[in-house]
């Protein structure tokens, strides 16, 4: 029998999730260790340097962390059933797209749904937390931990723009989005057709293990967008569902020139809810960059985030937190776009135009994002 791989995470985790998916999609043997184990504790987290899920083990020792650096190791060895970045130039474009939307866009609902409900999900998540919390520990000191954990994360919903003057709007902006996605999903079993890309991927994370796992939002997608929890069963299954009627759309990618107007209402979306931000982000950093000139970038110890901006959001000033994966994740775009040829960006261009989405292919910060030894850092 082969060792199997190990995955460290918790069914709560929003980037676990989105790993434990591709494992089990691409038939990749693994035994999850919750995070709170022991082996996590002392022999990961000192390697990985900070406390951070998740982290994949593979069967020869080596370690990686973060989500889309797992899915990439994986799909250069050949594991991915069926690649999980299309070929063709305006759909690998709208894959990253989602890829970065999905892990970094969706956090307002995800978070305001997780913590803002604590007479529904409380107790649900008390339960799930005890994946992180170490061994034997008696009540009191579970409760100690649990609040110390929770206490940080609402500071962190905090941080991405959910506070009592934006619930409403976080909930109306995320009815809309259910609504647009569960459309979309009537028309085809994944995001961009027949199978799961990048783009699902990122999706997956904020729409499966907090908004399809916490009973309040579990309730709101249920009874609301159905095809959209069918979808997050789909990503968690590694058998292949044979429905005849979705059998027209097979296994394939859409084509370049087949963007239904449910794909492109879901671009619309994303202009909407998240270019300003993106942009405000980019700005923000190249200001920081350009203040810390001097500075030699490899002395830059860059954390989660590098500091706070407003902007304008639905009608609300918000301060979210600047965070440098983001500009990893967009780099992967704009590269995309970059090495394409002149009519190939011109298709890309003209379907991010139409959505309101240009902009995003040309916002850069001064200095690249890269990974060092599982952290992000400028580029010299
Ligand atoms: N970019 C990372 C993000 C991972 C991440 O933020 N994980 C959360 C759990 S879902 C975490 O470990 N949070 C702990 C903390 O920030 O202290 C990835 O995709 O793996």
């Amino acid at each position: 029998m082969t060792t199997p791989h190990i995955l460290y995470g918790m069914a709560g985790s929003l980037y676990t999730g989105k790993v434990r998916a591709y494992m089990r999609q691409n038939h990749i043997p693994f035994v999850e260790h919750k995070a709170g184990s022991r082996r996590f504790t002392e022999q990961i987290v000192p390697k990985v340097g900070r406390w951070i899920i998740p982290v994949v083990e593979t069967p020869e020792g080596e370690l990686i962390q973060d989500g889309t650096v797992i899915l990439d190791h994986f799909e250069a060895n050949g594991a991915s059933v069926k690649s999980i970045y299309p070929q063709t130039p305006v759909m690998r474009a709208v894959a990253h797209l989602f890829e970065l939307f999905g892990g970094e866009g969706l956090l307002r609902p995800a978070m305001h749904y997780r913590w803002n409900f604590d007479d529904v999900n409380l107790p649900f998540i008390r339960d799930v937390f005890r994946d992180v919390l170490p061994n034997g520990l008696d009540p009191e000191a579970q409760k100690a931990v649990f609040d110390h954990a929770s206490g940080r994360m609402r500071k962190a919903a905090v941080a991405f723009g959910v506070t009592p003057e934006t619930f409403t709007t976080v909930e109306e902006s995320y009815a809309d989005f259910l609504g647009r996605y569960n459309a979309h999903l009537q028309q085809t079993p994944f995001l961009l057709g027949g199978h799961a890309t990048i783009g699902d991927f990122g999706l997956f994370g904020p729409l499966y293990p907090h908004l399809a796992r916490d009973p309040k939002p579990l309730h709101l997608m249920q009874t609301t967008a159905p095809r959209v929890f069918r979808w997050t069963e789909r990503m968690n299954m590694p058998e292949i569902f044979i429905d005849e009627e979705a059998e027209r759309v097979g296994d394939k990618l859409f084509a370049d020139d087949e963007i239904s107007d449910t794909l492109k209402s879901l671009m619309y979306f994303v202009a909407e809810e998240y270019l300003g931000e993106i942009t405000a982000h980019v700005e923000f950093a190249n200001d920081w960059l350009e203040k810390n000139s001097e500075v030699d970038p490899s002395k830059m110890r860059l954390g989660r985030g590098i500091g706070m901006t407003s902007f304008n959001w639905r009608g609300h000033e918000i301060t979210t937190a600047v965070m440098p994966y983001r500009f990893f994740l967009l780099q992967r775009l704009t590269d995309w776009i970059e090495g394409l040829d002149g009519p190939d960006q011109q298709s890309v261009r003209a379907l991010f135009a139409e959505t309101g989405l240009e902009p995003i292919l040309d916002l850069k910060t001064s200095r690249r994002v890269e990974r060092k030894n599982h952290l992000e850092v400028w580029a010299d």
